[in-house]
């Protein structure tokens, strides 16, 4: 590549760059977007907070897989997530394992879809959350050295933006808080040495339930804490399944630690099944009195009913307004659209 930029990275010194390792911070913003108007977020006490130090609650959708629901990834998605969901931040939910056809099969690919993914939603003034989606196997020691590999590479390419939020595990299973714990204060340092300011988030034992659906309290995960700054704790929920024990959980723990809610269905854990409403409702009201940030899954077209499409829709080039969407997706819409609370 022969173009060059210059870029001042202090008063006294100018570097010269090539132009595909640049970023600038915000440039790209719309004007009035979430992430224009908010910043660059820091935790602050137990809340999410924008760049003036006002607690903000996000709403938003996860994709679909990106190794298989790719497709649906096309303009006019786009414009619905951001012109009429109204939508504050996409999740980008990139698998790790081979068997499940993510990232380990060619990390090269995966890490140039990701930057694209954050490219377009810097263009659309959306924040943007990394998923490193682990799932199984569910100890993310498993991928330690891939995980470093490719969070330093994200965090290098992007780290000027303020829109961006990593995810470092979604949902650790089958291993006890303390490992999961020991990952993320090793991933933590190579994300920061990149991206100092940088808004980092890890999943907790039990697929993201501070331990509840592996029947343990969560004072494990509260009495031994990530040791880092500007640190959230992801929580995980389907409605048909998970049900009033689960949201008191939630309230317990985001009275205590930073929470995000960063994947949850209205269906049963599989995604899939009848929605239950009522009880989703339950979640959405004290995420929304608490400020709780959250992510809904997902924004396909996948044949379960909790993506939020018809089976089809990706082939085609509309996706704004409710005839294209499941009874989840009508529900969540309304919500995701409703009034700012920011
Ligand atoms: C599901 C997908 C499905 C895929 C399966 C296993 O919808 O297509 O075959 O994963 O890879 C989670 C996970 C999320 C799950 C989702 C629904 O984070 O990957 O997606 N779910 O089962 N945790 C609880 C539910």
């Amino acid at each position: 590549m022969a173009w060059l930029r210059s870029v001042a990275v202090s008063a006294a010194a100018v570097v010269v760059l090539p132009l595909a390792s640049v970023t600038t911070a915000g440039a790209a913003l719309p004007a009035g977007s979430p992430a224009a108007v908010n910043g660059q977020l820091k935790v602050c006490g137990v809340q999410l907070c924008n760049k003036d130090g006002k607690a903000i609650q996000l709403r938003g959708m996860s994709t679909h897989g990106i190794q298989w629901y790719q497709q649906c990834a096309k303009s006019q998605w786009w414009d619905a997530l951001q012109n009429d969901w109204k939508a504050d931040v996409v999740r980008v939910a990139m698998y790790v394992a081979a068997k499940e056809d993510g990232y380990e099969t060619n990390p090269r690919k995966f890490t140039d879809l990701v930057h694209g993914y954050i490219e377009e939603a810097t263009r659309r003034g959306l924040y943007v959350l990394v998923d490193w989606h682990q799932l199984d196997p569910g100890d993310p020691n498993v991928y330690t050295a891939k995980a470093k590999t490719f969070f330093k590479e994200i965090a290098a390419r992007h780290k000027d933006k303020t829109n961006i939020i990593y995810d470092i595990a979604n949902e650790p299973n089958h291993v006890s808080w303390p490992k999961i714990k020991s990952y993320a204060e090793q991933l933590i340092p190579v994300i920061r040495a990149e991206d100092p300011d940088s808004l980092i988030i890890s999943g907790t034992n039990g697929w993201s339930t501070f331990g509840h659906s592996d029947e343990q309290d969560p004072s494990v995960v509260l009495n031994n804490k990530v040791n880092a700054t500007n640190f959230m704790y992801s929580f995980h929920f389907y409605a048909k399944e998970h049900r009033d024990d689960y949201v008191s959980v939630l309230d317990k723990v985001s009275s205590k630690v930073p929470v995000f809610v960063t994947e949850f269905g209205t269906q049963e854990a599989t995604g899939d099944g009848p929605n239950d409403f009522a009880m989703a409702q339950k979640y959405i009201d004290l995420m929304k009195r608490k400020k709780i940030s959250w992510t809904n899954w997902n924004f396909s077209d996948d044949e379960r009913s909790g993506a939020v499409f018809k089976e089809g829709t990706c082939s085609g080039t509309s996706f704004s307004g409710t005839s294209k969407l499941k009874p989840a997706g009508v529900w969540v819409r309304d919500i995701v659209r409703s009034a700012d609370q920011w």
